[in-house]
């Protein structure tokens, strides 16, 4: 075939992931024969990750779903048999009718990130279960704590450019693997290292970015916040601080001061595992370097005081000065910069005014909003862009809560997943390659747009397209319900205000990318001019007191460590972490033979201390439990983890884990101490030999 044949199309990689990046598909004859990282656009520089290289590996599955079916097996057996469109959606349309005859609030949306897109993700979906009635759906299972933590003290989701780091002198990398999952932001993370800079990793283990670092640092799971105490206690001792930041553009400084007094390194070391010393040099270093830049991410916030965590550290920069550098301050999320128009994607005034309150069901905690009587019961839930089964916590419960026969579940998706398993009606998706869409990001900033590269593959639709289909079998006639795609798109970024994009719709369509329009170097709070209420950063926090929460920096334990929790310890004595696996996206990819090898197998990675007081060996094979159940995984012996701490790199499917489970079979379904997020990474366990069960 030679290149006059193909055309190359725009798109977007639709994936969670900080890096949000811009790719160029080559098409012949309809098909997509290869893809690569958009070499124009800046922050993905021409390269794509190890998953996403391969993504037509995944367009082109012979897994995929090709046409819809109704379940002919019970629940969770993932037996079913092929019915047209039509079918689907009148089964679909008539359950939600007289469902939503009684109470529509009994109907329950579930959505997250499987793909990022502002149109496939939160645009007619919401519209049409807004008309509806149905349960609105808090989206909290992966950052609601930090996000709230970093709200609380600097105001929204802004921070550092990630383009501006190379000139920093120290580079924190705290609760985050970028070298895994930012490896975009990564490179700019190296140029500072080969420019000087010192990057120091604080993280449990010696993941794959601390062994590219000068120094690790490996806290107890869950003691970032007394860590960060601590620091705070040392910077203001030893009076390492930037007196006229504090003056012109905190707010509490005095209170601060004085909450932390007590907070010193001797009285963190034994709480965080960390020697006193390490501790008070850390602050030191921090104190007197200039520009020092703190890199976190949401590995922190996954425990009992996450939302508290984050909110420390968030107020380290402000106590230096450090957000007077460009390369200087701190990144947790850049979607906060973003103009997106939520309200014209999602139109929540079509919410019906009957005089029922709207009622919120947590994600996070979805096994107990199944099986816990709640008034009105849910009957009905419709998943899309998510597989709760495998990714939510507690799963056993959650498993328990779909297998109820009187619930009515359709899950739209590209493969048949562990929730696909529990569905009455399952739907094919299209990929990314075969639909419309437009990204923001939280790790850049540069908003991106997908057109589609090719025709949908057999009978699979767009999230959109089905809302549009079934909002007309529902006899809704609100012209917001048939919009076409290329609406949504148009509608996703604000183009008139002061925040606006800077180019139209078509000219993001046409290029495929635009930075955001902000000054250049971006220095977001160097004039302070924080989004917080009173335009300071907020170490005493309005937005906490006025939720009843402390106002002020603390410190809140994990929920399960021997320190917290020794009753429990002494049963579970190992806290369990579970981080995102290299070769997977949550849980999306771990169904394909390239990755799954490229993983080889769930593994649990465990001192050879720990190791060699429960007689295993490399390569075993173990059981990992605790009260709530278990799940098997190979022994990788390996001093890469403190001793007391066990990583299992996730999250695997159950079904093809070998032993129907995975790593969320233990873990916890108790909230964070703000946000109502999931404590995945607080997790006490103990380890057995497979092969020694009773
Ligand atoms: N390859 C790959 N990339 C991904 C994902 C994936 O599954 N695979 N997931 C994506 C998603 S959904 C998200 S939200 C983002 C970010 O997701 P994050 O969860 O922030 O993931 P990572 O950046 O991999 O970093 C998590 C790191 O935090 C460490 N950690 C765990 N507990 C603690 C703790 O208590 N304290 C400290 N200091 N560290 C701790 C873990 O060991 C791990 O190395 O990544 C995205 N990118
Ligand atoms: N133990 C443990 N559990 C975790 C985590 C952890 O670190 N440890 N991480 C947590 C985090 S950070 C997150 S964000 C969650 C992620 O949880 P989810 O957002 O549920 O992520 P995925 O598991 O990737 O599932 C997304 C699904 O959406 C489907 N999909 C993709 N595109 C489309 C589309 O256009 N239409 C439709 N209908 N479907 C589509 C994909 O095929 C995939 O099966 O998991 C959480 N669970
Ligand atoms: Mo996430």
């Amino acid at each position: 075939m030679s290149v006059a044949d193909s055309t190359i199309v725009r798109a977007a990689c639709p994936h969670d992931c900080p890096d949000t990046c811009a790719m160029e598909v080559t098409v012949a004859e309809g098909r997509a024969v290869k893809l690569r990282g958009a070499a124009d656009m800046p922050f993905t520089n021409g390269a794509l990750c190890t998953k996403v290289a391969h993504y037509l590996e995944r367009v082109y599955s012979d897994q995929r779903l090709r046409f819809p079916m109704k379940r002919v097996g019970r629940k969770g057996e993932g037996r079913f048999e092929r019915i047209s469109w039509d079918e689907a959606l009148d089964t679909i349309a008539t359950k939600f009718r007289a469902i939503a005859a009684d109470d529509p609030r009994a109907i329950l949306p579930y959505s997250y990130a499987g793909t990022m897109g502002l149109v496939q993700g939160e645009s007619m979906d919401r519209r049409f279960f807004h008309r509806l009635g149905a349960s609105l759906l808090d989206r909290t299972i992966c950052a609601s704590a930090g996000a709230l933590g970093w709200k609380a003290t600097v105001g929204a989701s802004i921070g550092t450019d990630p383009e501006a780091v190379a000139d920093a002198k120290l580079i924190l990398i705290w609760g985050g693997n970028p070298v895994v999952s930012n490896v975009h932001g990564w490179r700019h993370l190296q140029e500072a290292k080969r420019r000087g800079a010192k990057l120091v990793c604080i993280d449990p283990r010696r993941s794959e970015t601390a062994e590219k670092c000068d120094l690790h640092l490996a806290p107890w799971p869950g003691t970032d916040g007394a860590l960060a105490l601590a620091m705070m206690q040392v910077l203001i001792a030893d009076d390492l601080l930037d007196h006229d930041y504090i003056a012109r553009h905190t707010l509490g400084f005095a209170q601060l001061a004085e909450r932390v007094r007590e907070c010193t390194p001797e009285w963190a070391a034994p709480l965080i595992g960390l020697p006193a010393d390490t501790i008070r040099d850390l602050a030191r270093e921090y104190g007197r370097a200039q520009p020092s830049l703190i890199r976190l991410n949401y590995g922190l916030n996954r425990c009992a005081g996450g939302g508290m965590a984050v909110r420390n550290i968030a107020c380290l920069p402000a106590l230096t000065g450090a957000w007077r550098h460009a390369a200087g301050g701190a990144l947790l999320s850049t979607s906060g910069n973003f103009p997106i128009d939520h309200h014209a994607l999602q139109r929540p005034d079509l919410y019906p005014k009957d005089g029922r309150a709207p009622r919120r069901i947590n994600m996070a905690f979805i096994g107990e909003a199944l099986l816990e009587a709640q008034a009105p019961r849910i009957r009905a839930i419709y998943i899309y862009n998510s597989n709760p089964v495998a990714v939510a916590p507690d799963s056993n419960r959650v498993k328990a809560g779909f297998a109820r026969e009187d619930l009515f579940c359709v899950v739209h998706e590209l493969f048949q997943t562990d929730t696909a398993d529990y569905a009455d009606i399952l739907l094919p998706a299209t990929s990314q390659l075969e639909h419309r869409d437009v990204h923001g990001t939280y790790g850049h900033l540069y908003a991106v747009a997908n057109s589609p590269a090719i025709a949908p593959l057999a009978e699979a639709k767009p999230n959109t397209e089905v809302f549009r289909l079934l909002a007309e079998r529902m006899g809704f006639d609100d012209a917001a319900l048939f919009d076409s795609d290329e609406q949504l798109a148009a509608a996703a970024f604000r183009v008139s205000d002061r925040r606006a994009l800077g180019v139209t719709p078509q000219a993001l369509a046409q290029r495929g990318w635009a930075r955001l329009n902000l000054p250049q170097p971006f220095v977001p709070f160097a004039e302070g001019s924080f989004p917080t209420p009173s335009g300071r950063c907020e170490f005493h926090s309005s937005l906490l007191d006025a939720m009843g929460l402390d106002p002020l920096p603390a410190w809140h334990p994990p929920a399960e460590s021997p320190v917290s929790n020794p009753v429990l310890a002494a049963r579970y004595p190992l806290a369990l972490i579970t981080p995102p696996a290299r070769n997977f996206l949550n849980t999306s990819f771990a169904n394909l033979p390239r990755f799954r090898d490229g993983e080889g197998g769930p593994k649990l990675h465990i001192h050879p201390a720990d190791a060699a007081a429960r007689g295993v060996a490399d390569g075993q094979r173990l059981r990992i439990h605790n009260d709530r159940g278990e799940f098997h995984a190979q022994a990788v012996v390996t001093d890469s983890v403190r001793r007391g701490v066990v990583v299992s790199p996730s999250v695997w499917w159950q079904k093809l884990s070998g032993d129907g489970n995975n790593a969320n079979a233990v873990t916890s379904s108790a909230p964070t101490d703000m946000g109502g997020g999931p404590i995945f990474y607080d997790c006490l366990v103990e380890v057995v030999r497979a092969d020694a069960r009773a």
